[in-house]
């Protein structure tokens, strides 16, 4: 591994114009007390730094790069996009073509609009379901992260366990009044707030597979605890899917699990490295969206033609070779498994799913935020650094997932193995 010398010059004369050098925190390494690597560039599997040392990629933009970076039918698609101009503030035959394509994989979004980013999308379904039913009250969980949307940036209140109030500065108090807090996979406390709350909650958003905690599963009824509880009080179900959209399989989590939810979100692999959002769900429910109806939302890059040139050949590529994709990145990820089990025995908790998984330094089953909260960041930290010294780039926070793409081959797999197998618990 070379010296990172143009990475640490680079950092330091970011923050010089850029809060903390970075345009996202978790890029900044502090979760993990380090320093951030500057990329500079990628393909397949892996990606190199400023200072020319290559790591195989575990982060893949945070699960958008499931073809692998610099895939060439999707950098092809972009280039030829380019070429008939960057935007035009007016319709184009792709966004028509994605949000079709999008409807097909996923039926329950009968009708679609594209934004630019994943909180752009949630944002605007939590306005949706609010216009539709015309109950402001929200109910999220306890470590999902839905992007940063005032509402959204919530922790319980410290009276009631059940009002929320805000987790960031800048966010008025006024503004998370109606946000309620559950616990993930604690069917007590949903159904508390419903007994408490219920004609006035007006929607219901969960991470169905939940990855920002670290990978969390949903255990056996939760979600269709949820499908039920808000069918019985006319409240809306979201299904925040910006990560487990076409990461779960073709049909996201919704597919995998057969729960039909009344909006979703999406985002990352949707815009195939590019920016794009989307939300959507029963066209009924869309109706109140503007001009069609009274819930404004707008942008002026929502459905770009080059974003959408990516989102559309990933999503194309997807569908065309889904079947030896999906499976081969879930063998890959259960081989990681084997490894972190194998050598690391009971000292840790796994979470895996299709190609995420997580490691929490911890002996609980992590089967929830407050389980998750059990583990060792500085075990976690230890563990990243060792990995990234050895050329395995992974999330650079414990609560993060790793992800892997369509482009891992054996010989990543089996290196990042080699590499596990060395590791030393402190
Ligand atoms: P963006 O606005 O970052 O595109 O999406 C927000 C979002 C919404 N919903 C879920 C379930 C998400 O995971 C995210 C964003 N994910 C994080 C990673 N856990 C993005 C990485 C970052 O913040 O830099």
């Amino acid at each position: 591994m070379n010296r990172l010398n143009k990475s640490r010059e680079l950092y330091r004369k970011s923050k010089s114009y850029i809060p903390g050098g970075v345009n996202s925190p978790v890029r900044s390494f502090m979760a993990v007390k380090g320093r951030p690597l500057f990329i500079d560039k990628g393909k397949g599997s892996k990606i190199y730094d400023v200072d020319g040392n290559e790591y195989i990629d575990y982060v893949c933009s945070w699960g958008a790069s499931i073809l692998g970076h610099s895939d060439d039918r999707v950098i092809n698609a972009v280039k030829a996009a380019c070429d008939k101009g960057l935007t035009f503030g007016a319709p184009t035959k792709n966004e028509y073509i994605l949000a079709k394509l999008i409807g097909e994989l996923m039926p329950s979004m009968e009708s679609v609009r594209l934004v630019s980013s994943g909180t752009e999308a949630v944002m605007s379904a939590i306005r949706v379901a609010r216009g539709y039913t015309k109950k402001d009250m929200i109910v999220k969980f306890r470590g999902c992260y839905h992007g940063h949307s005032d509402g959204l940036l919530v922790k319980a209140g410290s009276g009631s366990l059940t009002q929320s109030i805000p987790d960031s500065e800048g966010v008025p108090l006024d503004y998370t009044k109606n946000t309620l807090i559950a616990d993930y996979n604690n069917e007590e406390s949903v159904e508390k707030l419903f007994k408490q709350y219920g004609d006035k909650i007006g929607a219901v958003i969960v991470e169905p597979v939940a990855a920002n905690m670290g990978l969390v599963l949903p255990q056996k009824g939760f979600l269709e605890l949820l499908r039920n509880i808000t069918l019985e009080h006319e409240a809306l179900l979201i299904f925040d899917e910006v990560i487990s959209g076409f990461r779960l399989g073709l049909g996201g989590a919704q597919g995998y699990y057969n729960i039909k939810p009344d909006l979703t979100t999406l985002g990352k692999i949707v815009g195939g490295g590019m920016p794009v959002g989307a939300y959507g769900g029963k066209k009924e429910i869309m109706s109140v969206v503007a001009p069609l109806g009274p819930v404004y939302q707008a942008g002026t890059l929502s459905g770009n033609p080059i974003a959408t040139a990516a989102g559309i050949m990933t999503l194309l590529i997807l569908k065309n070779e889904g079947d030896k994709i999906y499976d081969r990145m879930e063998n890959n990820a259960k081989r990681l498994v084997n490894a972190i089990k194998r050598n690391l025995q009971d000292q840790v908790w796994v979470n895996q799913i299709g190609s995420l998984l997580s490691v929490f330094f911890t002996t609980e089953a992590v089967i929830d935020y407050s389980t998750a909260m059990t583990s060792d960041v500085d075990q976690y930290s230890r563990y990243f650094h060792y990995l990234l010294h050895n050329g395995i780039y992974t999330a650079p926070s414990q609560y993060e997932a790793m992800f892997i793409s369509s482009a891992h081959g054996d010989e990543d797999i089996d290196r990042t193995i080699q590499v596990i197998n060395n590791y030393k618990l402190k």
